[in-house]
C-alpha cells in the first residue's frame, strides 16, 4: 500500500516538528504534503533531505489522502477535519478542536490505545500539559487507584508557538540593551517573569489550560472518579514544559515502589538520585521523546500520597510525536479508512 500523509499547519513550530518525527522514525509514507494557509503557499519547509512546497490548505486537499495531522489551530481544525473525514483521511488532530467530543477518541498510546479502535475519522490528540502528566500517572493509577491530583505547571513558551519564541529571545535581547519591551503575545512581559495565566479565563477563575488538565485526563484515563486540579503558569523557557504533580491514591505506594513501576512503564525515563543532583529538567528534555519523572517522595501531610517532578519536550512528546505515534499505531492495528463517513457531516 502507497500511503499519503499530509501535514496540516506545516509551517509551524508544531507542524515542523510533526515533519522532522515523521523523518526520524522512518514513517512508512509514500508522499506526504505540506499544508498550510494561503500566506505560506509557495514556501518551502525541509523534509527528508530535500524541501516540500507549501500547499494552500482547501476542501479538496483530502483527496486520496489517508492520514492528515493537523496543528493548525482549533478553528482551522473544527473547520477542516470534517472534510477530511469525509473524503475516508483519518485524521490525527492536535488542536483542542475535537477533544471533548463524543464522537472522537483522546489518545495518548501508552495510556489508551485501545480507544483508537471506536475512531470515526477524527481522532483528537490531548493538550502537551496533560499528555505528559498522564504518561506518568497510569502506571501508578493502575497499581493503587488514584483518587487525587494536586498539580501545578511551569510551561514553555514554544507551547503558544513561533511568534512566543521569538517574542522571549526578542525581550531578553531588549533587557540586556536597557530597553523596556513591548508585549505583544502575553499580556505581560514573559522575559524573567512567570505568568499565571494560560489561555483565556473562564467563569470559574479558572484559565482553560487549567480545565483542559481536568477534563481531558478523567476522559483519558476513563475513570470519571479521578479529580484533578490545576495551576497552570508560563515561564521563560523555550522548550519543555515541567509539572509539579502531588497525588492521593487508594492503596499505599511507597517512593520506591512507585519508581520501580515508572521505571518498567512505557515511554517513561526515571531521572531520581537526589544525593548526586538528578532529576529531570526542561533543557535536558528538549529534543527527546520521552517523559522524564523524578523528585518523587512521599507526601506526608496525608496517608498515601506522593510527589514528583514531570517533564518532557512540549513540542515532541506534548504535540508531534504524540500525533505521530498515534498514526503509527493505526497503520499497525490496521485501523485506517472511515468506517462512517457521515459522522461529521
Ligand atoms: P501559515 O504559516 O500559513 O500561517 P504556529 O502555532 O507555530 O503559529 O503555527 C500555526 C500553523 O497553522 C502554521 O503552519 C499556519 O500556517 C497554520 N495555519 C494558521 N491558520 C491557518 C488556516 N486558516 N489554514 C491553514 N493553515 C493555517
Ligand atoms: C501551551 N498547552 O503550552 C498549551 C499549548 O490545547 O493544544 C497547546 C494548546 C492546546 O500554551
Amino acid at each position: 500500500e502507497k500511503l499519503v500523509v499530509a501535514v496540516v499547519g506545516a509551517t509551524g513550530a508544531v507542524g515542523r516538528e510533526m515533519l522532522k518525527t515523521l523523518e526520524q522514525r522512518a514513517f512508512p509514507a509514500h508522499k506526504v504534503i505540506a499544508l498550510a494557509s494561503a500566506r505560506s503557499a509557495g514556501t518551502r519547509v525541509p523534509f527528508n533531505g530535500t524541501e516540500l512546497t507549501v500547499q494552500e490548505l482547501t476542501e479538496e486537499s483530502f483527496e486520496g489522502v489517508d492520514i492528515a495531522i493537523f496543528s493548525a489551530g482549533g478553528s482551522t481544525s473544527e473547520k477542516f477535519a470534517p472534510f477530511a473525514a469525509k473524503a475516508g483521511c483519518v485524521v490525527v488532530d492536535n488542536s483542542s478542536a475535537w477533544r471533548m467530543d463524543k464522537r472522537c477518541p483522546l489518545v495518548v498510546p501508552e495510556v489508551n490505545p485501545q480507544d483508537l479502535e471506536w475512531h470515526n475519522g477524527i481522532i483528537a490528540n490531548p493538550n502537551c500539559s496533560t499528555i505528559q502528566m498522564v504518561v506518568a500517572l497510569k502506571p501508578l493509577h493502575d497499581a493503587a487507584k488514584i483518587k487525587r491530583v494536586v498539580v501545578s505547571t511551569y510551561q514553555a513558551v514554544s507551547g503558544t508557538g513561533q511568534k512566543a519564541i521569538d517574542e522571549l529571545e526578542s525581550q531578553v535581547r531588549q533587557l540586556f540593551n536597557m530597553q523596556q519591551p513591548e508585549p505583544k503575545v502575553y499580556p505581560y512581559q514573559i522575559a524573567f517573569n512567570a505568568l499565571p495565566h494560560i489561555d483565556v479565563f473562564l467563569d470559574n477563575d479558572y484559565t482553560k489550560e487549567e480545565m483542559k488538565m481536568v477534563h481531558e485526563t478523567v476522559k483519558i484515563m476513563g475513570d470519571e472518579s479521578i479529580k484533578v486540579t490545576a495551576t497552570a503558569v508560563r515561564i521563560p523557557v523555550f522548550y519543555g514544559h515541567s509539572e509539579s504533580v502531588n497525588i492521593e491514591t487508594e492503596k499505599k505506594l511507597t517512593p520506591a515502589q512507585a519508581r520501580a513501576i515508572l521505571t518498567q512503564a512505557p515511554g517513561i525515563t526515571v531521572l531520581d538520585n537526589p544525593k548526586e543532583k538528578i532529576y529531570p529538567m526542561a533543557i535536558e528534555a528538549t529534543g527527546e521523546d520521552a517523559t522524564f519523572v523524578g523528585r518523587i517522595r512521599e507526601d506526608e501531610t496525608i496517608e498515601n500520597g506522593l510527589n514528583m517532578w514531570v517533564v518532557a519536550d512540549n513540542i515532541r512528546k506534548g504535540a508531534a510525536l504524540n500525533a505521530v505515534q498515534i498514526a503509527e499505531m493505526l497503520i499497525e492495528r490496521d485501523l485506517l479508512g472511515v468506517k462512517d463517513t457521515t459522522v461529521f457531516q
